[in-house]
Parts: C-alpha cells; sequence; structure tokens
C-alpha cells in the first residue's frame, strides 16, 4: 500500500510537493521472469516424451519444433541450438568468418565471446545516441582489408540501420550478421527481422520475451549452410562412422523444444503485455527530469516489447545511475544495468585495440539502467516503481 503526504495543491506540482513513502516491495522485483505456459500443457508434453522414451538428438518434439519455426519464419533455412551463444559462434564458423569483424561495445559479452572462440578479431565502433544500435557512419570508417564481416546486434530489440548496414556490406563484400538475440517477434516494412542479413542468431534463455528455458536459432540466407550447422552442432557426425569436421555438442534437447512450442502459442499475448507496460513506464516517467526513453519508434517498425531501458542523467536526476539502482535495490526492484560495462572495458578484452573512442557507447554505459517487464509483472507495480522513481528525484532535489 501507498501511502502518500500532500504538502501542495495543483497536480502539477505533485512531484515536489506530494511525499510518498518509500515502502519496500515484499517480494523482489526482477527485471525479467520467464512466461511459464499452463502447467498441464506442459504435462501433456511431457507424458508425450516418456512415451517417446526420447530426451535429446534430434527427437520427435524438436524436429516437429523446428517444422513450426520454420513455418513462421517462412524459411526452411533455419538450425536451433542448446543456447544463442554457441549458435552465434558456430554460425560464424560455419561462416567462414576470419580476420577482422566490426562489431559493437553495448552488448551483453556472448556477442564478442562468440568471436574470440572463432579467433577473429572484434573491431568495435560507437553506436547510436537514440536507440544503441551501431553507427553506419563509424561502421563504414572502420572497413579495413582484414574486415570480413559486421557482426551488429538488435539491442533491446531494437533493429539495426538494416538497409544502410545492407548498403556498406554489399559496397564493400562483407557477411552481415545479427545478434537479434532480443529481437524474435520484432518486424521491419512487415517482414521479420530475421530476413535482414545474410544470419540473424535468436536466443530463447529463459529471461528473453519468448524462451525455451535455454536455447538459440539460426536463421540464414543460404540453404547451403544447413548442413553445416547440422554438422557443426552434433560433433562433426554424418553417420556412425564418419566425422566431417571438428563439431561440438550444441544440440537443443526434447524439454527445451516442448517449453519453445507452448510459448509459441502465447506470442502475442507476451508482446501486448509489454507494450502496455511500457505504455505505463513511457507516460508515468516522462516528467521525471533526469529520465530519459528511448523515442517512440516509427510506425514502420514492429517492436517486442521486451526491454525497458531508461537513461539517468546525472545532473539533471540529481543523483548517479548507480545510486538510483542502489536506491531501487534496496526497495526490493532489481532493475539491471544493461550493458555496463562495456565489452572492450572487460578484463579478458582490454587488450583489443580499439581506435574509435566510443563516445556514445560509453556515456550510454554510464547511465543505462533496465527497468522490470515481464508478462507477470502487474500494472500497479509498475505504477510503483514510477512513483518510487519520481519520489527518489525529489528526494535527490531536496538534498541538493
Ligand atoms: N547476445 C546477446 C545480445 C544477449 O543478450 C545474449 C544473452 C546472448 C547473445 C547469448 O544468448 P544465450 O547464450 O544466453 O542464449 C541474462 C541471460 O542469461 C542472457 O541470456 C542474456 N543475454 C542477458 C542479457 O541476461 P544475466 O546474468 O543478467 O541473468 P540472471 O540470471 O541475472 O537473470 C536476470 C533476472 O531474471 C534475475 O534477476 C531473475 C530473473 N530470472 C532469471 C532466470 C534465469 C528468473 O526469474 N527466472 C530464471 O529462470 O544474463
Amino acid at each position: 500500500m501507498l501511502k502518500r503526504t500532500n504538502t501542495g495543491s495543483s497536480p502539477a506540482d505533485r512531484l515536489q510537493t506530494e511525499r510518498i513513502d518509500l515502502e519496500r516491495f515484499d517480494e523482489p522485483v526482477y527485471v525479467t521472469r520467464p512466461y511459464l505456459p499452463p502447467f498441464d500443457e506442459f504435462v501433456d508434453g511431457l507424458k508425450e516424451m516418456w512415451g517417446n522414451h526420447w530426451l535429446t538428438n534430434n527427437g520427435p518434439v524438436l524436429k516437429r519444433y523446428a517444422s513450426l519455426l520454420g513455418r513462421h519464419f517462412g524459411t526452411d533455412n533455419v538450425c536451433l541450438f542448446n543456447n544463442g551463444t554457441l549458435a552465434l559462434q558456430l554460425g560464424l564458423q560455419g561462416m567462414g568468418i576470419s580476420g577482422e569483424v566490426i562489431t559493437t561495445p553495448f552488448t551483453f559479452v556472448a556477442t564478442t565471446h562468440a568471436l574470440f572462440w572463432c579467433k577473429i578479431r572484434p573491431v568495435f565502433v560507437d553506436i547510436e545516441p537514440d536507440y544503441f544500435t551501431l553507427d553506419p557512419e563509424k561502421v563504414e570508417a572502420a572497413i579495413t582489408p582484414w574486415t570480413s564481416a559486421i557482426l551488429a546486434v538488435h539491442v533491446f530489440g531494437y533493429p539495426c540501420r538494416v538497409k544502410e548496414l545492407a548498403d556498406i556490406a554489399r559496397r564493400h563484400k562483407l557477411t552481415l550478421i545479427y545478434d537479434a538475440a532480443h529481437a524474435f517477434g520484432v518486424e521491419v516494412g512487415g517482414k521479420s527481422i530475421a530476413h535482414y542479413g545474410d544470419m540473424s542468431m535468436f536466443s530463447f534463455h529463459a529471461t528473453k520475451l519468448y524462451h525455451s528455458m535455454e536455447g538459440g536459432m539460426l536463421v540464414f540466407r543460404d540453404a547451403g549452410l544447413k548442413q553445416t550447422f547440422d554438422y557443426l552442432r552434433n560433433f562433426g557426425f554424418r553417420n556412425e562412422v564418419e566425422v566431417v569436421m571438428p563439431g561440438t555438442n550444441a544440440k537443443m534437447m526434447e524439454m527445451q523444444a516442448l517449453m519453445g512450442t507452448l510459448v509459441l502459442r502465447h506470442i502475442g499475448e507476451l508482446t501486448s503485455k509489454g507494450q502496455a507496460i511500457e505504455a505505463i513506464y513511457r507516460e508515468r516517467l516522462a516528467d521525471v527530469p533526469g529520465i530519459r526513453i528511448p523515442p517512440p519508434l516509427p510506425p514502420e517498425i514492429r517492436y517486442n516489447y521486451g526491454y525497458v531501458p531508461v537513461e539517468v542523467d546525472e545532473a539533471d536526476f540529481g543523483m548517479s545511475r548507480d545510486r538510483l539502482y542502489e536506491e531501487l535495490r534496496k526497495l526490493n526492484v532489481h532493475a539491471r544495468r544493461y550493458f555496463y560495462p562495456l565489452v572492450p572495458d572487460f578484463a579478458c578484452y582490454q587488450n583489443v585495440q580499439t581506435r574509435d573512442p566510443l563516445t556514445v557507447a560509453r556515456r550510454v554505459a554510464e547511465r543505462i539502467l533496465t527497468l522490470p517487464t515481464y508478462s507477470g509483472i502487474s500494472a500497479e507495480t509498475v505504477e510503483r516503481i514510477c512513483l518510487y522513481v519520481g519520489e527518489i528525484r525529489a528526494r535527490a532535489g531536496t538534498r541538493a
């Protein structure tokens, strides 16, 4: 229950005059929670698995799931993996990418790890300020004779500038790969985001809007790659006695495929719920000085509402992003600083030379805070988080 002490009269000066008790949430409010389909549906699926006596290695549930996703994306060129990281790594390996790849510093570290495991040198260039995706001009400026590909990330599900990147890739004969880990369900110009570039990787991790507990998928343009990806995820086996390449074990198992199948039935509701949550944040935080939500997306983009990232401007908010993060934690609200620190600042990548000063990425990484959103969160909880952010700001202002 929220307690308010009204010391002012007009709604306009409510934030300044109406004090709100910052009462800790009884239960933790996490940045996300996986959607769980009706338990009975899962049990029915388990019964089928028990009947099949088949748990992994290209079983019937996985095969059916792969066809379902193929129909969903309108292509046979899909391959499923046990997680998104290995999907991306094996995707790069299977496409024979080498040398230098131009990529973003503002991402989950797995994007860069996938390059590392393929012995590819990451070349980090800056991002754009509105939606945090790669800046095409910076990409073009970083191309060298050793550049083989661009690895861009639709971070938070915000589409990269796909047309400009495609144009650069075409003119410089580069492979264009997207880490679409956050972008399931996103469309640009009426077309799934999966159909831009030469290959896209989707993560189906439990923390994603759409998930299969753990899981990953590649969607690719060249049908010839399918066989290679199938080999790579299953030790390189062609048959019982032939190993045609040094593959690994990256197979999706039946239980994951079952979860993915069931969650897919509910993807429409999940997106609508996310949209409603985002609308509350957008409206309620609009007048809080120092909090910036990315602008509404242009009409040709259909967004999936999987994340609500905001930027905290310390001067206007009256405290740093890190202080706000800590204050919210005290109230049992576990927002996350996705993606801070920047990948090149992690110890294992500090020796990677970066010519671009990454000015925008550094500023964004210092300010970013990803707020809780998931299908099970109530509108009341979101309203309360917004009021708390406003109140924390008002108190910071009072102290200043
Ligand atoms: N590329 C990009 C751009 C990515 O963002 C990712 C993954 C990848 C590639 C690699 O894809 P995968 O190999 O993961 O398929 C999480 C996820 O583990 C990771 O998948 C995701 N990106 C990244 C952005 O976030 P953490 O370390 O922040 O997760 P964790 O365990 O702290 O979970 C966040 C919150 O979610 C928890 O505070 C509570 C809640 N939660 C989590 C789990 C796992 C639940 O309520 N239930 C759960 O089962 O990395």
